[in-house]
């Protein structure tokens, strides 16, 4: 890994070679061109010396669709780098957003959202937020900035939304006050459907796609009435929605006009999706929380169904297969990658910065359950390579972002979470 980071330190001076070179490195696994590991680690899983990161008994004896599919090559970047405990004393970090010149903009799953400061002081809570229904997972979820947020300083949030008869996610969005001390012009803009009394799958993450357009993820609810309407259009459970910035549906979703579909849908067949990143080429990615085993990496195409509840890689929680332990089904799109004993992802970025340049086009998950931060290396549409990171930390990984200055920030789920950096050691 070492060659990766020198061979890419030596072309960044070259300009535009810079992402050509990317290319080829992960065409190549990240290994060097010429390394006698690169071709094993491209062709994943399998290979002679090729040792997973996972090492625990999968959960179920379901076979990948293809190799690599699960437990691809383990990868070591060699990275030397400080983590910076930026914050502390948030109570429940959910979203963490950079914002330009050095600040951060915090939503806490109980039902509050503030400005930390490059310095760590937080911020009071802003005023002017709808009330959240912040049992089990519900609670103020993620946030997302304007792409135009310098001048309009708007921001738009996903919350479980307290309603008649029970709850449901909700986006709203509002304009940060100049003394960032309350949001204003606050509206609702999207309502997914139906309202439902429970606590769990609430989604979600937002991400503004190149085309402008917002797309938000939401989970099925995951009790068993629920769990079918993954799979039906006439609702927003278990699916990926693309909207406009006034909640609307562009003319151009997938399902628009078809009788009985909900406009706001873009794909569906989805579990719990708590990460949606866009790549430096601009197609998203989900990563979604399977049952027991069956986290799925998944790439998001307009229309396309995903498969939950009719094929997984995870079995229920209390072990019996779930669809008759069917994998693959005509018409139902695969998963990218999976994890068999499950790491719980939520929060994920691409990472496009000049800061670490033995990670560029990486994708980081932060793991909940395995108390990690996993870096994938994505070759075209395989996974070639997998490391975990933070590992001694043994935190609950909630969000991971990248930040103007290239750096990497993550959030802590604790009761006493924490902003961390994650810098080059100089
Ligand atoms: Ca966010
Ligand atoms: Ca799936």
């Amino acid at each position: 890994m070492q060659t990766t980071g020198r061979a890419t330190a030596g072309a960044r001076a070259a300009g535009w070679t810079v992402t050509l070179l990317a290319l080829t490195l992960a065409a190549c696994g990240e290994q060097s061109a010429t390394s006698a590991m690169s071709a094993q680690a491209a062709e994943g899983a399998g290979a002679a010396d090729c040792k997973p990161v996972e090492t625990r008994e999968p959960n179920t004896q379901l076979k990948p669709a293809f190799a690599g599919q699960t437990r691809t090559c383990g990868v070591k970047s060699d990275v030397v780098f400080d983590v910076v405990v930026v914050a502390k004393g948030l109570e429940q970090p959910w979203s963490v957003e950079p914002l330009p010149g050095g600040d951060f903009l915090v939503t806490e799953k109980p039902g509050r959202m503030r400005v930390v400061a490059a310095d760590g002081k937080l911020g009071d809570p802003l005023t002017g937020l709808p009330k959240v229904d912040a049992r089990g997972q519900g609670g103020l979820l993620d946030a997302t900035l304007s792409p135009s947020f310098t001048t309009d300083r708007t921001i738009y949030w996903s919350f479980s939304e307290p309603r008649e008869g029970g709850n449901a996610t909700s986006i709203a969005r509002g304009v940060l006050s100049p003394d960032r001390k309350s949001l204003e012009q606050v509206r609702v803009i999207f309502q997914a459907q139906p309202t439902y009394d429970g606590d769990k799958h609430f989604g979600s993450r937002l991400a503004f796609g190149p085309d402008g357009m917002l797309y938000a993820t939401f989970g099925e609810r995951s009790d068993a009435p629920m769990r079918p309407l993954a799979q039906k259009l006439d609702n927003h459970m278990g699916k990926i929605i693309r909207i406009t910035t006034d909640g609307k549906a562009p003319s151009d979703n997938p399902f628009v006009g078809q009788a009985g579909a909900l406009p706001e849908i873009w794909t569906l067949g989805h579990r719990n999706v708590q990460a949606a990143a866009f790549d430096a080429r601009g197609q998203l990615w989900d990563i979604e929380h399977g049952p027991q085993g069956g986290d799925e990496l998944n790439k998001v195409v307009k229309g396309k169904n995903y498969g939950w509840a009719l094929i997984t890689y995870g079995e229920e929680y209390s072990g019996p297969p779930i669809a008759g332990g069917a994998t693959q089904r005509e018409g139902l799109e695969q998963p990218v990658y999976y994890w068999d004993p499950v790491i719980a992802p939520s929060g994920a970025q691409f990472y496009t910065g000049d800061a670490f340049p033995a990670w560029r086009d990486s994708l980081f998950v932060g793991s909940l359950k395995q108390m990690r931060l996993v870096r994938l290396v994505i070759a075209g549409d395989r996974v070639t390579g997998e490391e975990h990171l933070l590992v001694d930390r043994g935190q609950r990984i909630r969000d991971v972002r990248q930040g103007p200055d290239g750096l990497l920030y993550l959030v802590t789920d604790s009761t006493s979470g924490e902003i961390w950096k994650l810098a080059p050691r100089r």
